[in-house]
């Protein structure tokens, strides 16, 4: 399926039905009055968020959506049928705008949210409506309203709690495929993952959270080089990184003859450089990027678990060299150690993850009861 992000499509609502002339006529009553009903009200269309949708691309093919016109009046004052609503699905994490201004209208954030989008054209009253005292055969009707109409883009914006990232091949997508039931391609080749997948991952006492894979990041993402521009939107929302570094350099350069520890100084700041040219890219795409809690990984250890000194030692050297660029970023001073293939260090990060995670949802929390402000009613005897 082909992940589309973005869509610009015309909606309207329905018009109302326009109201009917009639006059009672039966055999016993000549000259009976007005008796024209009015017309149904147009469907309006709605918008409605669904977390079974990952995607914009139905909106690919069909770009008009227009709800059903309300039916005419009839005579014996019945009302004509009202239109047809009609819901469109947009994916959780979906935000509305005005296409002309840009303008947000609306933002989908939970499962099961609906926005009316166009409100329906009201029915006009038929002649019955007009009658009075001195006035006893109105020989008009009103017509119906029309639909509200709107042109409007979609712009989905995932909403995963974390996102992987790192250079391409650095193995976020075995990652995600070992914590979550999200099965992405794998390949020793940069750029496999094309488009964002998520995965749910579950923690203990029934509760989870949301992970995005995204594609590689290289030098010059955020203007566009390879594929991270188009991506990097999607890790605004997030609450917290899990940045992974490739460590198979790593393997090769310690691997080579000379003194060990010079050689694991060189292969972790080649990691280091790496790990900066992301974090610039984050920043030069949106600075606030840089303010996000990040988890920082060494990945792929499995390649030296032969020997777990140099693992440590890597651990060590590159635990100072980020703490050395501390204030860039808050947490990542504390590299992981980590296999997606072996599954070493996946419970301790996930600890890792979730706990930041939780933080972000009690901070929401108490911002929500901050702006509560709570009204005191006096109790039965009428005191405070
Ligand atoms: N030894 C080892 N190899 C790994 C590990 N994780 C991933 N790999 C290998 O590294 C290669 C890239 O893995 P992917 O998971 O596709 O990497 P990615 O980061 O998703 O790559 P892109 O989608 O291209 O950005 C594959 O050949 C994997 O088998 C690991 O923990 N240990
Ligand atoms: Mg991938």
């Amino acid at each position: 399926m082909r992940f589309i992000d973005e869509a610009k499509i015309k909606i309207s609502a329905g018009r109302g039905g326009p109201g009917c002339v009639s006059f009672r006529r039966e055999t016993f009553a000549p000259r009976g009055g007005p008796d024209g009903g009015e017309g149904g009200n147009g469907g309006d269309l709605i918008l409605v968020a669904s977390t079974n949708l990952t995607t914009l691309q139905d909106f690919r093919f069909r770009r008009e959506y227009r709800a059903g016109n309300g039916e005419h009046g009839s005579s014996t004052n019945k009302s004509g049928r009202a239109g047809e609503d009609i819901e469109l699905k947009v994916p959780v994490g979906t935000i509305v705008r005005n296409a002309e201004s840009g303008e947000v209208l609306f933002e989908f954030m939970e499962n099961g949210q609906s926005w009316i989008a166009c409100k329906g054209g009201r029915g006009g009253k038929g002649n019955s409506h007009f009658v009075t005292s001195t006035f006893q055969a109105p020989r008009f009707a009103q017509p119906g309203e029309e639909g509200e109409f709107r042109e409007i883009t979609l712009e989905l914006k995932l909403l995963a709690d974390a996102a992987i990232i790192g250079f391409p091949n650095a193995g976020k997508s075995t990652l995600i495929s070992r914590i979550s039931a999200a099965r992405p391609k794998i390949a020793d080749y940069a750029f496999t993952t094309l488009t964002p997948n998520l995965g749910v991952v579950s923690m203990p006492n029934y509760q989870s959270f949301v992970v995005a894979d995204i594609p590689g990041l290289i030098e010059g993402a955020h203007r566009g080089m390879g594929l991270g521009h188009r991506f990097l939107k999607h890790i605004e929302r997030t609450r917290v990184f899990i940045h992974l570094m490739d460590g198979t350099k790593l393997l090769e350069d310690v691997t080579k003859p000379g003194d060990l520890q010079t050689n694991i100084d060189n292969a972790v700041e080649q990691v280091v450089e790496r790990y900066k040219t992301i974090r610039n890219e984050l920043g030069l795409f949106n600075e606030a990027l840089l303010h996000k809690p990040e988890i920082v990984a060494l990945n792929k250890v499995d390649l030296f678990e032969s020997d777990p000194e140099i693992v440590e030692r890597a651990r060590l050297t590159l635990r100072r060299r980020l703490a050395s660029l501390r204030g860039t970023h808050p947490i990542g001073d504390e590299p992981y150690i980590l296999s997606g293939v072996s599954g070493r260090g996946i419970p301790e990060l996930l600890q890792a993850v979730f706990g930041q995670i939780q933080e972000g949802w009690e901070a929401d929390e108490r911002s929500r009861k901050g702006s509560h402000v709570e009204i005191k009613m006096p109790d039965d005897e009428g005191l405070y």
